[in-house]
């Protein structure tokens, strides 16, 4: 029998051949989302030092930080509470999925990421009781909060693409220590203030902790039907036998699925953290970050006037899109299952721009070299199309010096806003400059993102 040529093998030269399905490279926006125990205490020094609310436990016992978790967690709760008394607290009673992938819809994403176990090992979905018991299934609140969203998602119109944060590592699994990562201990989780040493709750013995926790829990999070695996850490992995049989099974049912960069080897695309690339890149990448500027976790220090705005985020999308990026941008719901108004708000702005100027994101390939012209100019591009984003409010002349050659006489229009349809004369300067003229009402009829 002869393998086919796209059957995955476990080594490089084949894993490589994978790369960012067109679904993934024309959705251009998800909606990443961190929750977990740490959303009980809901808590980081915004702005400084230890401001990841999902790293509590890690903060709040850190000896090298300079003490403002572990303070603040004295100060709240006393000495006795540990970390893992907040899993009873994780009671996620108004945690409804339908509404979540709703408002996911309404702004506009076509696909989210949920943090299916973060660095403190509680997993949000259920798994073998030989693998962990340090799950949302066998504790509070007794509930697959994986499968529940992932459901909603599959029963929705139109159908939303469905991705998992996976971390490799746990900061405190007492089988993790042989492989270290880092400062990453490995089984010395102590309690701050009386120094004795914490039980692993819901911890399982295994033999071997990358073949019996970390390749079991990313298998049971394929056979679940992601199309995201959104892994954190890398390091000691067993990526390459997950990622052949994932993609073998996905080929065999004609989906397409991708993987980021953080699973221990290159992946699809590439992730930077609350920050963004500078110019067009070939390789596919998604910028990710939170809509609260210092954090992923549900942080009940940040001021709702410091969350990210829909003026804000459709400059950042557009100006990533233009670039050949994603945008995963982040939630942090609380403990009971909220996403506070806020965000409902800044996410449903977002969606309702989206809703009229989609096509000038979905589905674009950027303008190769020049995807960007002075600090607030990008272009995006279709087969049939070529669009220019102004991100603030655009000058009655609007001058675009890139030589384009097909913007002539009357054949540029605005995109979206009261405007929508309208043309606005255009009039060549020189081989390399064309004055856009925009009249007075169409720059008022718009806003966040102009799009012509
Ligand atoms: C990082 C994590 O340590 C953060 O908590 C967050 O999950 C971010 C997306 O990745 O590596």
């Amino acid at each position: 029998m002869s393998r086919l040529l796209s059957e995955y093998r476990p080594d490089f030269p084949s894993i490589y051949r994978h790369g960012s399905p067109s679904w993934f490279n024309d959705a251009k926006f998800g909606i990443f989302i961190h929750w977990g125990p740490y959303a009980v205490p809901g808590w980081g020094n915004s702005g400084k030092k230890e401001s990841y609310a999902e790293w509590y436990w890690w903060n709040m016992q850190d000896p090298t930080a300079k003490d403002e978790t572990m303070a603040y967690h004295k100060r709240t709760y006393g000495e006795n509470v540990v970390y893992d008394d907040f899993i009873s607290n994780f009671t996620v009673k108004n945690y409804n999925p339908v509404d979540w992938v709703n408002l996911f819809n309404e702004s506009g994403a076509k696909y989210f990421v949920l943090t299916a176990k973060h660095h403190d090992g509680y997993s949000l979905y259920d798994l073998p009781a030989n693998v962990s018991k340090r799950t949302s299934v066998a504790m509070t609140p007794h509930r697959n909060l994986v499968k529940e969203l992932f459901d909603a998602a599959a029963k929705h119109q139109p159908k939303m693409k469905r991705g998992v944060y996976f971390s490799l590592p746990e900061w405190f699994h007492p089988d993790y220590k042989k492989y270290g990562f880092g400062n990453w201990p490995g089984g010395n989780a102590t309690n701050t203030y009386t120094k004795k040493s914490l039980p692993y709750a819901g911890y399982v013995p295994v033999k071997d902790y990358l073949s019996d926790v970390v390749g079991p829990s990313m298998q049971t999070l394929a056979n679940m039907g992601t199309d995201i695996m959104w892994c954190d850490i890398g390091g000691p992995n067993v990526t390459l036998e997950f990622a052949s049989n994932w993609y073998n099974k996905a080929n065999s049912e004609g989906r397409q699925v991708v993987m980021n960069n953080r699973c221990g080897f290159p992946g699809d695309y590439d992730t930077p953290e609350y920050a963004r690339l500078k110019s067009v890149q070939r390789r596919k990448w998604e910028t990710n970050l939170g809509m609260d500027p210092y954090s992923y976790g549900f942080n009940s220090a940040t001021k709702d006037s410091d969350y990210m705005n829909a003026t804000s985020i459709v400059r950042l999308l557009v100006d990533i899109v233009s670039k050949n990026g994603n945008l995963l941008l982040d939630i942090g719901p609380k403990a009971d299952g909220t996403i506070i108004e806020i965000m409902k708000l800044h996410l449903t702005n977002v969606g309702k721009w989206l809703s009229e100027h989609g096509e000038a994101i979905y589905g674009t390939k950027p303008w190769f070299v020049a995807s960007e012209e002075g600090a607030n100019v990008r272009f995006t591009t279709t087969s049939e199309a070529f669009y220019i984003h102004h991100l603030d409010k655009p000058p009655r002349d609007l001058r675009i010096k890139s030589s384009i050659p097909w913007i002539q006489g009357d054949n540029v229009t605005v995109v979206g806003g009261r405007k929508n349809g309208t043309v606005v004369p255009s009039v060549r300067i020189s081989t390399g400059e064309v004055v856009i003229m925009i009249p007075p009402d169409v720059i008022e009829a718009d806003r966040y993102t102009w799009v012509f």
